[in-house]
């Protein structure tokens, strides 16, 4: 089977009947980010499925515009934790956070992949969906008017155990009213995943939003977590920018102008986390204030967002990352105290966060180095699978096997794909 049909299976496998679980086991039900990726992998292929990806997920979507972090379609017992722990009672059930907001980026992908009416008509019904999912954002997490959103959750972050969140979430209790019963160490080495008490703190933090009502200010104000994520706010900035695309031609000039003072809100405030003397754009901790000194892959992401101010600075930075670990991009910087180059976001390689990288360095005009960043996550998948995430150092696929996400990439990196 070639590289391109293996991709398109694991896809296939992974579908459970118009949408897709990250992997069979350890992830049954529909995650957000995923599920943007997802559908850009199916438009190179098929996109009347990539449509219907994106359909299922928004029928998750709450009346506020929140497009929640996981949408549970159909009951499973392989993961914790499930929707009796969110306690949320809505059909479907779902989660009461978000993960980064690709999904608008995807949408407009999937439409170029799919001219002519029927991807017009499906376009128009999803674009409203959006454009509250958008307003969710601004309202709900930047309540203040700042250009950069509130994330309360790690898992929020997709980037869960990275060590910029390290201090921040030292903040958050450890107790618990809720039995922690983990299935993915069950699944996966537990060596490879967060740790005993980051769930404990994860699902403290679940707790606090669950007597919050799942109210957005509430929620705000109660959370002992809220960071301003470089890549969720890089990320988007991004949708903003396809949305705006979007809303030219199936939204009113009223909405356009909207999203373009976002725009014109968030891309400064995003050049405010770049921090001169650590050459990197960081995270900031919003309950103090303060710069969170941990250089990651997220840092690379206002290139995806076309912001080229630091392009040269960030191409030296993943030149020198390549000097200590062989695989672009690792997670955490490899010369960081903290870096684990096997333990999920402190230092593995993500295949969809490379993709966002080398798009953002080509947008950037490092066009080369955009091809070495693709030709490497090329050369993770050939000789390690289609992993969760991948060793830097040696290229060993770790994690779960068959993930949607980066059958996803494998398609979206083959030339001429769509
Ligand atoms: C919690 C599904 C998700 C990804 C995240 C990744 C991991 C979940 C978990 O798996 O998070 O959302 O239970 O570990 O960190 O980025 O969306 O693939």
């Amino acid at each position: 089977m070639s590289g391109i049909e293996a991709a398109r299976q694991v896809l296939r496998d992974n579908d459970r009947g118009g949408y897709s679980v990250p992997t069979d086991r350890l992830y049954p039900f529909q995650w957000n980010w995923d599920s943007a990726f997802v559908a850009m992998g199916f438009a190179t292929f098929d996109p009347g499925r990539a449509w219907s990806e994106i359909e299922w997920l928004l029928r998750g979507q709450w009346e506020d515009g929140l497009v929640p972090q996981i949408v549970f379609h159909a009951p499973a017992d392989t993961y914790f934790p499930g929707p009796e722990v969110w306690g949320i009672r809505r059909e479907p059930p779902t989660s009461g956070i978000t993960q980064p907001p690709v999904l608008a980026t995807a949408a407009r992908r999937v439409l170029a992949a799919s001219p002519g009416p029927e991807g017009e008509a499906r376009m128009a019904a999803v674009y409203p969906r959006l454009r509250d999912s958008h307003r969710w954002w601004a309202a709900a997490r930047d309540p203040g008017g700042t250009g950069l959103v509130a994330t309360l959750h790690p898992w929020e972050t997709g980037m869960d155990n990275s060590p910029a969140w390290d201090a921040a979430l030292d903040r958050v209790p450890t107790d618990t009213r809720t039995e922690i019963r983990r299935r993915d160490t069950s699944h996966v080495d537990p060596a490879f995943r967060p740790r005993a008490i980051d769930y404990q703190r994860f699902i403290h933090l679940v707790e606090v939003f669950r007597d919050a009502g799942w109210d957005p200010a509430r929620m705000l104000a109660a959370s002992p977590f809220r960071v301003a994520d470089v890549g969720t706010n890089a990320i988007l900035l991004r949708a903003e920018q396809d949305l705006l695309a979007l809303a030219d031609r199936f939204g009113s000039p009223a909405e356009a102008a909207e999203i373009a003072a976002r725009i014109d809100r968030a891309a400064p405030a995003l050049e405010k986390l770049w921090d001169a003397a650590r050459g990197h754009y960081l995270s900031r901790d919003l309950v103090s204030g303060e710069a969170i000194p941990v250089r990651t892959s997220a840092g690379f992401l206002p290139l995806f967002a076309g912001q080229a101010g630091h392009a040269a600075a960030l191409a030296d930075t993943l030149r020198r990352w390549a000097e200590a670990a062989r695989f672009r991009v690792p997670s955490t910087d490899p010369g960081h105290p903290l870096f684990e180059p096997l333990r999920y976001w402190r230092g593995p390689v993500w295949a969809v966060v490379n993709w966002m990288i080398a798009e953002g360095l080509r947008r950037c005009g490092e066009v080369a180095l955009a091809e070495a960043v693709a030709a490497d996550t090329r050369a993770l998948i050939a000789a390690g699978g289609f992993s969760e995430y991948f060793d830097p150092r040696t290229g060993q696929g770790i994690g779960g096997a068959t993930f949607s996400w980066t059958a996803a990439v494998a398609l979206l990196l083959e030339p001429g794909a769509a």
